[in-house]
């Protein structure tokens, strides 16, 4: 399964992959010879934006994973708990009409339509590194916006420290919360200036496709600096709490799953180490590094916190 053998990959699928990769290849080689305003049909403030949006959410020398691998070995245990078992079973879920319940701290409470959470936000490419706990990784180009842009539009009140979020709950089509796996329905939570930082994403597709169900659409959070769990799939509400929510992992197993979950090679999980990792795709595993390579732009968010405690 770790190996990729050639014959795994359809020929549509190498195609839909070479076709995203070389469009993101001629935008970036536009804008850097200053061709981009002209060739893009962008202003020249908008290719400004769009070289430094690229550099700082680009990997350069990661390989992009693909698009076969991120969209068949998955943990979304809504669906079972097989890496394939999401791949089979969650195309019977319905994902329109969706609505997101928002409610607690905020002036702007309700139930709001998918494309009402949708419509006034422009989608971005973000490729971004993926580390599961359980000790393999990926490299995923996603589409979506930040989630600091719709947290803005609901105006949290003072008391609101902390952002939580539940996918649906709905056991006709979500076979696997007829078992008590969890404590069903699924919950994350951030802390109000981790969910407001800029690298912090809800997405709404992936190589430019509309996001699969096996990866949580319609609208699902990715956190690239924490660890896998806590980028909760098929949002249905979220919360703005003053106290500090408890995640369905840390409700299940908390000496297991903190609140933070950063990824952190020197913090071993209880029954295995997290210093190193296996990117999906490649034979030899590679060291994990802290925050999984974003310490630069999110270790500020911590400063002063003991790590080993907060895990
Ligand atoms: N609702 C929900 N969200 C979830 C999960 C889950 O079981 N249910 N699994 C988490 C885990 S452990 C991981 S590693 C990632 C996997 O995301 P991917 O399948 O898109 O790679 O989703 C996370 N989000
Ligand atoms: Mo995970």
């Amino acid at each position: 399964m770790l190996i990729k053998q050639s014959s795994d990959i359809k020929e549509n699928e190498v195609t839909d992959q070479q076709d995203y990769l070389s469009r993101r290849a001629f935008i970036k080689a536009s804008i850097a010879q200053g061709l981009g305003a002209s060739l893009l049909g962008l202003g020249v403030t908008e290719s400004a934006q769009a070289l430094s949006k690229d550099k700082e959410y680009t990997l350069e020398g990661d390989e992009v994973t693909s698009y076969k691998d991120i969209t068949t070995y998955n943990n979304f245990y809504e669906f079972g708990t097989g890496k394939g078992d999401p791949a089979k079973n969650a195309h019977h879920l319905p994902t329109s009409p969706w609505s997101i319940v928002v409610e607690g701290e905020c002036e702007k409470a309700g139930r709001y339509s998918l494309e009402d959470i949708l419509k006034p936000h422009d989608s971005e490419d973000r490729i971004y590194r993926f580390r599961c706990v359980e000790g393999w990784s990926m490299v995923i180009p996603w589409q979506g916006f930040p989630l600091s842009d719709l947290i803005k539009r609901f105006q949290p009140t003072s008391k609101a420290k902390y952002v939580r979020f539940e996918t649906l709950h709905d056991p006709e089509y979500m076979s696997g919360q007829r078992r008590p796996i969890l404590d069903w329905p699924y919950v994350e939570g951030l802390r109000m200036d981790e969910a407001m930082h800029p690298l912090a994403i809800l997405a709404t597709g992936l190589y430019g496709k509309t996001l699969p169900n096996q990866n949580g659409a319609p609208l699902r959070l990715v956190v690239p600096w924490k660890y896998g769990f806590k980028n909760i799939k098929s949002i249905a509400k979220i919360s703005f709490v003053e106290e500090q929510p408890v995640s369905a992992w840390t409700k299940s197993i908390p000496e297991e799953y903190g609140f933070y979950s950063n990824v952190n090679p020197t913090v071993a999980h209880p029954r295995w180490s997290q210093k190193r990792e296996r990117r999906i795709g490649d034979f030899f595993k590679r060291d994990t590094l802290m925050f999984n390579g974003y310490a630069d732009q999110v270790a500020s968010l911590y400063s002063g916190m003991d790590l080993t405690k907060h895990f």
